[in-house]
């Protein structure tokens, strides 16, 4: 069935940006520019679709037909909320996968290559030859195989890495080394140099990474990229004092921003970002939107429909 998109709402932090973009398109559609907590009752009536990074305080789905996300995670509109299955749902797909590797690859590096310690002994005026150690000895555990997943493991592979893809269904992907579901691939966590989370955040990935899982590990690093619900934060902290895991690199966080209470600050092996790995450009999010809708008025297939039973 053809779905007919007159009034669209857009909302979130980049509204203003993207207001500017949308007004050089000329689009048939009427749209409505909103500062989250200016949203009204009365805004939700009128509106087809809504286009935001969450929900906005006062948001409905009732009279929607489409809720386009503009970021790659639509947990925070789907946890808590009582999906309408006639409500369809995508996401932004862009350079997450690039954006997401670089973050990865650049810890990873600097690691390898001792940045560390030469910025020490440089400051000690001390010539130490620690020779860098390869990307292409390392061992990577990716949780999560979809499309973020999938980019780091083209890019990890390229440079030689053995990478290991974990998800939740098994589905054999061809961009890993090996590919399969957690009790398929549990054989290689010990030897795993780096694990790397990209899952998104649905039921079953809550406290995801518990004692039980971190367990498996043996002086691996951990870097978060997915959500920060997925991670059980006690035993993520019991797993680096047991030295399954190295150091954590963590750039999400249960709670966002991270109060200045949290213990996290200041752990000694835990290196925190703001939540900056993946970070979707004013550009990128009206290309992927504007794809979307043409597609819609095309009654085209979506690559970027979520699957709401799944959550992803
Ligand atoms: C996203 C994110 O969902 O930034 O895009 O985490």
């Amino acid at each position: 069935m053809k779905m007919m998109i007159d009034n669209i709402l857009v909302t979130g932090r980049l509204v203003n940006e993207i207001k500017n973009l949308v007004a050089n398109l000329q689009l048939s559609q009427s749209f409505r520019f909103k500062e989250e907590a200016t949203i009204q009752q009365d805004d939700f009536m009128w509106a087809d679709a809504f286009v935001g990074f969450g929900p906005s305080p006062t948001f409905h789905l009732e009279e929607l037909k489409w809720v386009h996300s503009l970021g790659a995670g639509v947990d925070s509109f789907l946890r808590g909320t009582e999906w309408n299955k006639n409500v369809l749902l995508t996401r932004t797909v862009c350079s997450f996968g690039q954006k997401i590797s670089e973050y990865c690859l650049s810890y990873m590096l600097s690691d390898l290559q001792n940045h560390h310690l030469f910025e020490k002994i440089q400051t000690e005026k001390r010539w130490e030859v620690q020779p860098p150690r390869s990307l292409a000895s390392q061992t990577v555990i990716v949780f999560g195989t979809g499309k973020i997943g999938e980019e780091l493991a083209k890019k990890l592979t390229h440079f030689g890495c053995h990478v290991i893809g974990v998800s939740q269904s098994g589905k054999p992907n061809p961009s890993f080394n090996i590919s399969g579901s957690i009790k398929e691939t549990s054989k290689y966590f010990q030897q795993a140099n780096w694990i790397i989370n990209t899952l998104p955040l649905t039921n079953q990935t809550v406290h995801f990474f518990n004692d039980e899982l971190l367990s498996n590990f043996n002086e691996a690093v951990f870097i978060n990229v997915g959500r920060g619900d997925s991670v059980h934060q006690p035993s993520l902290l019991s797993a680096i004092d047991e030295g399954h895991i190295k150091r954590a690199i963590l750039d999400v966080f249960d709670e966002e921003p991270l109060p200045s209470t949290s213990s996290l600050w200041d752990h000694p092996n835990i290196m925190m970002t703001p939540h900056i790995s993946a970070v979707t450009s004013p550009e990128e999010g009206v290309n992927c939107f504007i794809q979307t809708l043409e597609k819609i008025g095309r009654n085209e297939m979506l690559e970027n429909e979520v699957d709401v039973m799944k959550g992803y």
